[in-house]
């Protein structure tokens, strides 16, 4: 049995053939969620502009031009994040509007991309 290395597996050409470093990095993207925001009768537009900045970091304009499509379609999207992060946000959105005794609902769903 020859002790020379076996270049078979030598796939970046470097003499070397560990497995702990990958050749490539990995590049596979994860899969991406829409937040949704619902629209209701009774939650305050102020609210919802609040919380479209301090939970989903929008400006002031475009908290309100997001809550007024909620407002007069009935949905609209703050945000698309993975899977952990959107869920996160859309419980995070709940409980705010809970603790306040507003009926805001969020939904999560995959984004179609
Ligand atoms: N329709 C609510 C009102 O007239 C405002 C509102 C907007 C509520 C968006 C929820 O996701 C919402 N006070």
């Amino acid at each position: 049995m020859s002790k020379k290395r076996d270049d078979r597996f030598d796939d970046e050409g470097d003499g070397k053939t560990g497995t702990l470093t990958r050749a490539r990095p990995k590049t596979k993207k994860p899969s991406m969620y829409k937040v949704l925001m619902l629209n209701d009768d009774y939650t305050p537009m102020e609210f919802v502009v609040e919380v479209l900045r301090c939970i989903f970091k929008k400006d002031f304009d475009e908290a309100t031009g997001i809550m007024l499509q909620v407002h007069h379609r009935g949905v609209g999207v703050c945000g698309v994040y993975t899977y952990e992060v959107a869920e996160a946000k859309a419980n995070q959105v709940m409980d705010l509007a809970r603790r306040q005794q507003h009926p805001l609902q969020c939904q999560v769903e995959k984004d179609g991309t």
